[in-house]
C-alpha cells in the first residue's frame, strides 16, 4: 500500500558485513522470530515500509559502533527540504496534555525546581545517573533537563503515576493489531514493555504510540528510561509520521544490544553500551546518525532528548549534547515508545530474557514547547 513508492534505501559505504546483516533483518520480518508468515498482506507492506528505514538506520550506524564519527552524510537534501516543511502547520494539535494525570507531581516538585536545574546539567552526564535501583527514579523538575527553564512551555508529560492512559497512547502501531499477549505496563510510576513470547511462540513487537491522539512539531522530547538486555532486543525512542507516503523519522534513541558479544553496542553479556539518534528525512533519505558510547544502559535510568528546531537538530544524552546536524523538518509527528526485534540487535530466542524484570522502562516521557 505505501511501500510502492519507496526507494530501496541508499547503499552508500555499505560493507558486506551490512549487507549481511541487511539480509539477516529482511529474512527475519521484524515481527516475529523464525517464520512471520500470518501477517496480512497490507501490514507486511506497511511494515515494511518502515523497515526500510530501519534496515538502512542500521547499515549506517553499524559502520561505525566504535570510532563516535558522526556519518552526518550529505546535509544536501535539507535545503530541498525546506519547501515541503512550509506545508505543514499543524502544529495547533496540542490537546491531550490536559488529559494526562501528573498535574499532581507537579505541584509538589515544583518548588524545589527551576532554579537548580540550570546549574546541575551538562557536565554531570555519565557518573550521576540515577542508581542501579529497578524502580523509576522520583519525579523532578518539569523543566528540560540541562536546558534554560523560562524558554520552554510544557506541552505534554506522563510520568505514568496513574496507570496506562488510553486517551493518550495506543498500544499498537496503525498497520499491526494489538497483540493480546500482555508484555506492557504501567506500574511504580514507570511504563514497562518487556520481551515475551505470544501464545504462538512468537516474540512480537510493540509499540506504545500517540498516533491520532498527540502532535508535535519543534520543541523539546525528552524520556528517562532504562533498557533491557539480550539478543533481539531493539528499544527505541522516536517521533514519527506517516502523511501520505512520506515517513519522517527522528530516532531520539535507538538500541541494538543483541548483535554479539561486544559488538559496539554491547558488552559481552549483550548489555546496551551505546545507543543511535538517527534522522530520517523520508524513509530512505538519511539526514544524519550518530553512534553515541555509554556506560551500560540496562544499569540504571537516563534522560534521551532532543532539541528540535526549524533547521537544526540537538540530541541530548543525561543534558549533555551528544550530536546535533543541521535539518528542516517541519512535520507534525507522534511519539512513539516501542520494543522491537531485529535490527543490528538479532532476532530474539531462548537466551533472550524474557518478563518484566528485562523491561524497557520509561520513567517519563516530556515535551515541551518553544516560548
Ligand atoms: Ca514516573
Amino acid at each position: 500500500m505505501f511501500n510502492q513508492h519507496y526507494k530501496r534505501p541508499t547503499l552508500r559505504a555499505v560493507s558486506s558485513a551490512t549487507l549481511a546483516m541487511m539480509f539477516l533483518a529482511s529474512c527475519g520480518g521484524g515481527s516475529s522470530g523464525t517464520d512471520a508468515t500470518t501477517d496480512a498482506a497490507a501490514t507486511t507492506l506497511a511494515s515494511n515500509a518502515i523497515s526500510e528505514s530501519k534496515k538502512a538506520s542500521k547499515q549506517v550506524v553499524v559502520a561505525s559502533p566504535t570510532t563516535d564519527t558522526t556519518t552526518t552524510t550529505t546535509t544536501t537534501p535539507t535545503t530541498t527540504d525546506t519547501t515541503t516543511t512550509t506545508t505543514t502547520t499543524p502544529t495547533t494539535t496540542t490537546t491531550p496534555t490536559t488529559t494526562t494525570a501528573p498535574t499532581t507531581t507537579d505541584t509538589t516538585t515544583t518548588t524545589t525546581a527551576p532554579t537548580t536545574t540550570t546549574t546541575t546539567s551538562p557536565t554531570t552526564t555519565t557518573t550521576t545517573s540515577p542508581t542501579t535501583s529497578t524502580t523509576a527514579p522520583a519525579t523532578t523538575a518539569l523543566a528540560p533537563y540541562g536546558q534554560t527553564a523560562t524558554a520552554y512551555t510544557l506541552t505534554f508529560s506522563d510520568e505514568f503515576e496513574n496507570g496506562f492512559n488510553g486517551g493518550v497512547w495506543n498500544d499498537h502501531i496503525w498497520y499491526e493489531g494489538s497483540n493480546a499477549t500482555k508484555n506492557y505496563t504501567v506500574e511504580n510510576g514507570a511504563l514497562k514493555i518487556w520481551p515475551q513470547r505470544d501464545a504462538s511462540g512468537q516474540f512480537f513487537n510493540r509499540t506504545i504510540d500517540t498516533d491520532g491522539k498527540y502532535y508535535q512539531t519543534y520543541g523539546y522530547f525528552e524520556i528517562e528510561a532504562k533498557l533491557p538486555i539480550g539478543k533481539g532486543t531493539w528499544p527505541a525512542f522516536w517521533l514519527f509520521n506517516h502523511i501520505g507516503d512520506r515517513r519522517p523519522e527522528i530516532d531520539i534513541m535507538e538500541a541494538y544490544a543483541g548483535g554479539g558479544p561486544n559488538s559496539g553496542w554491547s558488552d559481552a553479556n549483550l548489555h546496551p553500551t551505546a545507543y543511535a539518534p538517527t534522522i530520517w528525512l523520508d524513509a530512505s533519505r538519511l539526514g544524519g546518525t550518530k553512534t553515541i558510547q555509554t556506560p551500560d544502559l540496562s544499569a540504571a535510568f537516563h534522560k534521551y532528548a532532543l532539541k528540535w528546531e526549524p533547521n537544526k537538530m540537538t540530541f541530548y544524552f543525561d543534558g549533555k549534547e551528544v550530536y546535533s546536524a543541521n535539518v528542516s523538518m517541519g512535520d507534525p509527528m507522534y511519539i512513539m515508545l516501542d520494543l522491537w526485534y531485529g535490527s543490528a540487535s538479532g532476532q530474539p530466542d531462548n537466551t533472550t530474557p524474557t518478563g518484566k524484570t528485562n523491561s524497557y522502562e520509561v520513567n517519563y516521557v516530556r515535551a515541551w514547547k518553544f516560548k
